[in-house]
């Protein structure tokens, strides 16, 4: 039997039309729509020059129902380039719950890409590299039997390859369709399972490889991958895997940065450490865009400068990471710093911490009485500590202490910060 390698690739969703980006200040609108478009030619990149023996789409090639024609033809040209090499390279695809029969209106037929049945199971084998591929497309959006169990007996004396669109088990974040259990898929006895729908890349099970490669491309920020994300490529000898690789093939890569800055002194400080820190992970992703979520976390007393300000430290890092870094974008930026207590503030059974979880905790309704029983206590003390201080911070007026409640986190940190200077 001729050795041979494949690729396996999944969730393309082309043209996903990532909405609400426009929400987002300064996105770079174009390259993230673009991205699915992008990674998809990488794919077929890859393809041509490796010179693979076929590919394997499982399934979601589509998003939904194409918004224009030119999603279609899109993909035509692509796979029309699959087919122009010598030796052409065949593909074979099923339909996932995205781009289910019912789903997509307009149907392309394209010589060299098979498209599994919907209707039921089918096998077929490339009988030169004496491999067999067996596959089913979903008929519709929701399908809830296991498909797996209706696939056919491995051909005796051929590399069978399942290509199914499932949640496996279930997966956080994916809707449940096609479930099947992978114990079930290892007795079925095939040599590769080639897996879509989850997201995220997952090696179930190795000899027989049971992969979720992954999507092509993530689309937002609640699918990050750090390592990249790509298709799978399998070396085949001797009807044996004997080579197994993850391709990173993305464009955009999704992130999210939790940077701790508890070390640092000033609010510059804390500004050039947050840009370092983002520089470092930028200089990780190669040339793709680094679009990262920022959650600043730390116990540092810069906390309470940053707070009072905090759309202009804000703005001032969106504005540094834009002048010094290329290829970086901000999605979104939270602040959860804290400000140390003193220890005199949790003497008194943690005074501060319960008031300020109870007015968190509490409707408008009850203000007046978490003034009494909260605000009022801790406003004589400090009162009879530093009355000055009190009357600076305008906290002797009861109806601005009322008034302030919504924020008295802030109000009350700004109290601790002057008395930790006295
Ligand atoms: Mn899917």
């Amino acid at each position: 039997m001729a050795d041979f390698r494949f690729v396996h690739a999944a969730d393309i969703h082309l043209d996903s039309p990532l909405l609400g980006l426009e929400s987002h200040d300064e996105a770079p609108v174009e390259t993230i729509r673009g991205a699915t478009r992008i990674a998809l030619t990488n794919l077929v990149n890859f393809c041509l020059e490796e010179k693979v023996a076929f590919l394997i789409i499982a399934g979601d090639v589509y998003d939904g129902d194409w918004k224009s024609a030119e999603t279609g033809r899109f993909f035509l040209r692509q796979m029309n380039r699959l087919a122009a090499a010598d030796p052409p390279i065949p593909v074979f695809l099923i339909k996932g719950n995205h781009d289910a029969a019912s789903v997509i209106s307009r149907e392309m037929i394209i010589p060299s890409v098979t498209t599994f049945p919907h209707a039921k199971p089918a096998t077929h084998t490339l009988p030169e590299l004496q491999v067999a591929i067996h596959g089913q497309s979903y008929s519709r959006a929701e399908v809830n039997e296991d498909l797996s169990l209706g696939y056919a007996a491995p051909v005796p004396g051929m590399f069978n390859i399942g290509i199914l669109h499932t949640s496996a088990t279930g997966r956080e974040g994916h809707d449940r369709y096609a479930p099947c259990n992978p114990n079930d898929l290892v007795r079925k006895g095939y040599d590769y399972w080639a897996l879509g729908h989850i997201h995220k890349r997952e090696v179930i099970h190795e000899h027989p490889h049971i992969v979720f490669s992954g999507n092509l491309q993530g689309r937002h920020v609640r699918e990050p991958a750090p390592e990249g994300k790509g298709c799978s490529l399998v070396t085949v000898s001797a009807s044996q895997i004997v080579g197994f690789e993850h391709i990173v093939l993305d464009v955009v890569r999704w992130d999210i940065l939790e940077i701790d800055i508890s070390l640092t002194r000033s609010k510059e400080e804390a500004l050039d450490f947050l840009i370092a820190e983002i520089a470092q992970r930028a200089g990780m992703v190669g040339d793709c865009l680094l679009a990262t979520r920022i959650k600043i976390v730390g116990t540092t007393p810069v906390s309470l400068e940053i707070h009072r300000d905090l759309s202009s430290f804000v703005d001032s890092l969106r504005e540094r990471t834009q002048a010094t870094l290329d290829g970086v974008w901000l999605e979104e930026i939270q602040v959860e710093t804290r400000t140390p207590l003193l220890e005199s503030e949790l003497e008194e059974g943690g005074s501060v911490l319960g008031l300020i979880d109870a007015i968190r905790g509490q409707a408008d309704d009850n203000i007046n009485q978490l003034y009494e029983a909260k605000a009022l206590p801790l406003i004589n003390r400090i009162k009879a500590s530093n009355a000055d201080l009190l009357k600076e911070l305008g906290l002797d007026d009861p109806e601005y202490v009322r008034n302030l409640m919504p924020d008295i986190e802030q109000a009350i940190l700004a109290i601790i910060d002057s008395e930790a200077k006295r």
